[in-house]
């Protein structure tokens, strides 16, 4: 439901800024998006998908949730700064406790951004089943001009429950790390939907990938997508014949429709099947949506589609407003990789040490500690805090040393595309790839063993979640927190009431530090999750953990694999076999 109660400008009669509310009772629905399997999905006031959000810039957003649900919940509106109102932000852990089942919490924010952003759950991998959105911010006055808007999201799509899936990757009878492989790909949460193209009109298409985990490389036969919008950031007008989303990204193009009806075209969405490591029989990685010029004919214009082959490079995009990005401030260098922890699961991780979420929420920390905030420690030993100096410009360096691709988000802010490289950032510029004026965006794809440099403004004091935005690597531990600021965060803001009665009503410790306790005192702060072996290369030790947990649980994991899907029997004991191979 969407109410607005529009605040008249005094005198002016113009309509400024709105307040627009939405209530969503969060609900589990039943539905079967890709024609194959009814299953149990989670959705709002008993409808799935979920309705999208539509608000417009300088208005303000009021999202009253209210969990139906038997389990918790939690809601990131993604992309938006949340400057001022960190704890709206909505991960769990890092800037709230998730909302019990029965319970309420309201989000409410300002909006002053505009461009295509998305709203998902942000506990455990619920979003997976279902709970997730697009949420659209208008500019009034939008600088690319259209006929019509029209919203495509695409996402991958499971059988099984979120819980089952996560209970299954975070195993020790899963020592390579090996995904869940989705069982399908949706446009627009369907296998059926179908779009209608009148001649000589523009189209703005905001493509938004939900997905959990499958990059998709999109396409429209014969027709040019022009570029206009990443993430939120406008860019100068580029055409392309295709260009790739990963889970997260955003990307709005124009397309201008044919002159005639004689033929109908077909969307295409392909998904990045390089990062699974089983290829199931039954998956359809190519997905389509028929555009329809004339729905009485079936004469549909020849494929062009080379899916993965596409020339893409979002890197070679230019912002409509140029770039200027300075020397940096603060440095960090990151790398990570996956590897088996002394919990026997293979877990994904930033400089060898896996994120674990505090027992009290870091805002919570931030903002209820007084001078001690400006001490890392107090956000406990695994969660993997960073501290950042108020308007300090910060570069991060990012080293990929799996062998698949990951995408990388930072809540809170948009961040430069600087630079990247080959190997491992060694801090060497001669050989580190430098872009002068550079995209920004809040979600960037990180190739196998390759670096990215990012750089952002430390402008937005609060803790804020850097994850790689494949669900089920974020679970298993690849995160970290930014510290921006906190002396400033507490002289500007206040942890409203409804962010600790919400820790309490589930249970949780609503202050103190990551352990829940005062002062420096992190007894009982969640630790001790850590690499296997020392004393050999990263790579020595994920091949030497896999194989000897293999050897050990080779028999329970082949048992395992029968027992839970009898096809998959075979494949299990190859992936046995196939002993250390990288996760995705
Ligand atoms: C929320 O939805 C559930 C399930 O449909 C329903 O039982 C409940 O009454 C609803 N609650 C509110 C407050 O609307
Ligand atoms: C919780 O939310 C539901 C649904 O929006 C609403 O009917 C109910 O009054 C709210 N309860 C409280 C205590 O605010
Ligand atoms: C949101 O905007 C309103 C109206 O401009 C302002 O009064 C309020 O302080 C803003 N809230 C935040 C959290 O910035
Ligand atoms: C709309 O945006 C253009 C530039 O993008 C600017 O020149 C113009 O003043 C804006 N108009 C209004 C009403 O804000
Ligand atoms: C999609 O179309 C099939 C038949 O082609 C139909 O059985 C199914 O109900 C439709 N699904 C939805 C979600 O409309
Ligand atoms: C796709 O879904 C969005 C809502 O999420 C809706 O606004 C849009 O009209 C849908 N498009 C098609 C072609 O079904
Ligand atoms: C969405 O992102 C996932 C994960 O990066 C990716 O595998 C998938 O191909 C993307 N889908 C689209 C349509 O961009
Ligand atoms: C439409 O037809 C006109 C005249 O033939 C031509 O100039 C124009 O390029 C055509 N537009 C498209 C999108 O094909
Ligand atoms: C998916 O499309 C790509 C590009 O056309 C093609 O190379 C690939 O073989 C297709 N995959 C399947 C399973 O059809
Ligand atoms: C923006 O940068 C491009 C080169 O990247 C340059 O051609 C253009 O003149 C610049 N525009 C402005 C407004 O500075
Ligand atoms: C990284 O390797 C690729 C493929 O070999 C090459 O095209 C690219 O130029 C290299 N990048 C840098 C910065 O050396
Ligand atoms: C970043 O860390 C990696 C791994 O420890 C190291 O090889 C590299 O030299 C470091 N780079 C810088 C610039 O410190
Ligand atoms: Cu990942």
């Amino acid at each position: 439901m969407r109410y607005l109660s529009l605040l008249l400008a005094a005198g002016a009669g113009l309509t400024q800024a709105a307040r627009v509310v939405y209530d969503w009772n969060i609900t589990y629905v039943n539905a079967n998006p890709d024609n194959l399997f009814e299953r149990q999905v989670v959705g709002v006031n008993g409808k799935w998908p979920l309705p999208p959000i539509h608000v417009n810039l300088g208005d303000t957003l009021v999202i009253n949730a209210h969990n139906s649900l038997d389990v918790p919940t939690a809601l990131h509106s993604h992309g938006m700064f949340q400057n001022n109102t960190p704890w709206m932000d909505g991960p769990v852990g890092v800037t709230q406790c998730a909302i019990p089942p029965n319970y309420n919490l309201t989000y409410e924010f300002n909006i002053t951004q505009h461009g295509s952003y998305w709203i998902h759950s942000h506990y455990m991998g619920q979003y997976m089943d279902g709970l997730r959105g697009p949420m659209i911010l208008h500019n009034p006055n939008e600088t690319y001009k259209y006929d019509e808007d029209v919203i495509v999201t695409v996402s991958d799509w499971y059988h099984d429950q979120s819980k089952n899936n996560l209970d299954t990757f975070l195993s020790i009878y899963n020592p390579t790390g090996a995904e869940p492989v989705p069982q399908s790909g949706l446009i627009n949460d369907s296998a059926n939907t179908t779009f209608s193209f009148t001649p000589g009109k523009t189209y703005r298409l905001r493509f938004i990938n939900i997905s959990g985990f499958s990059t998709f490389y999109l396409s429209i036969d014969g027709h040019t997508l022009d570029i206009i919008e990443v993430d939120g950031i406008e860019t100068q007008r580029t055409s392309v014949d295709s260009f790739y989303l990963t889970a997260a990204q955003r990307i709005s193009v124009l397309v201008t429709a044919k002159n005639n009806t004689d033929l109908n075209y077909y969307m295409h969405a392909d998904m990045a099947i390089d990062m699974f490591d089983v290829m199931p029989d039954d998956l359809m990685p190519n997905i389509t949506a028929p555009i329809y010029y004339n729905t009485n004919h079936q004469n549909f214009a020849p494929s062009q589609d080379i899916g993965m082959d596409s020339p893409f490079d979002d890197y070679l995009l230019v912002p409509l407003v140029n770039a200027t990005v300075p020397e940096p401030d603060q440095s960090l260098n990151l790398t990570f990789n996956f590897d088996v922890t002394t919990d026997g699961f293979n877990r994904g991780m930033f400089n060898e040490l896996p994120y674990l979420s505090p027992k009290v929420p870091t805002i919570n920390t931030m903002l209820g500690m007084g001078n001690l905030s400006s001490n890392v420690d107090v956000y406990g030993p695994q969660s993997m805090a960073f501290m950042m100096k108020h308007l300090d410009m910060i570069e991060v360096a990012v080293s990929n040393f799996d062998a698949g691709n990951h995408p990388f988000h930072l809540h809170g802010h948009t961040f430069y595309m600087v630079g990247r490289g080959n190997g491992t950032w060694t801090g060497d510029h001669s050989t580190t790839e430098w872009f002068s004026n550079p995209m920004s965006r809040d979600t960037i794809l990180i190739n196998s063993e390759t670096y990215a440099v990012i750089r952002f403004r430390a402008d937005n004091p609060g803790p804020w979640f850097f994850h790689c935005h494949i669900d089920w690597h974020l679970e298993s531990g690849l995160a970290a927190t930014f510290i921006v600021a906190p002396e400033v965060a507490q002289q500007r803001m206040t942890l409203p009431q409804a962010f600790k009665d919400v820790c309490t009503a589930g249970g949780n410790p609503a202050e103190g530090n990551a352990a829940g306790k005062q002062g420096l005192d992190l007894s009982g702060a969640p630790s001790g999750i850590t690499l296997l072996y020392d004393g050999f290369t990263a790579k020595g030790k994920g091949a030497m953990a896999a194989c000897c947990l293999c050897a050990l649980i080779g028999m329970a994991s082949i048992v395992f694999y029968a027992l839970s899907d009898p096809e998959k029997k075979a494949r299990g004991i190859a992936d046995a076999q196939r002993g250390a191979a990288p996760p995705s």
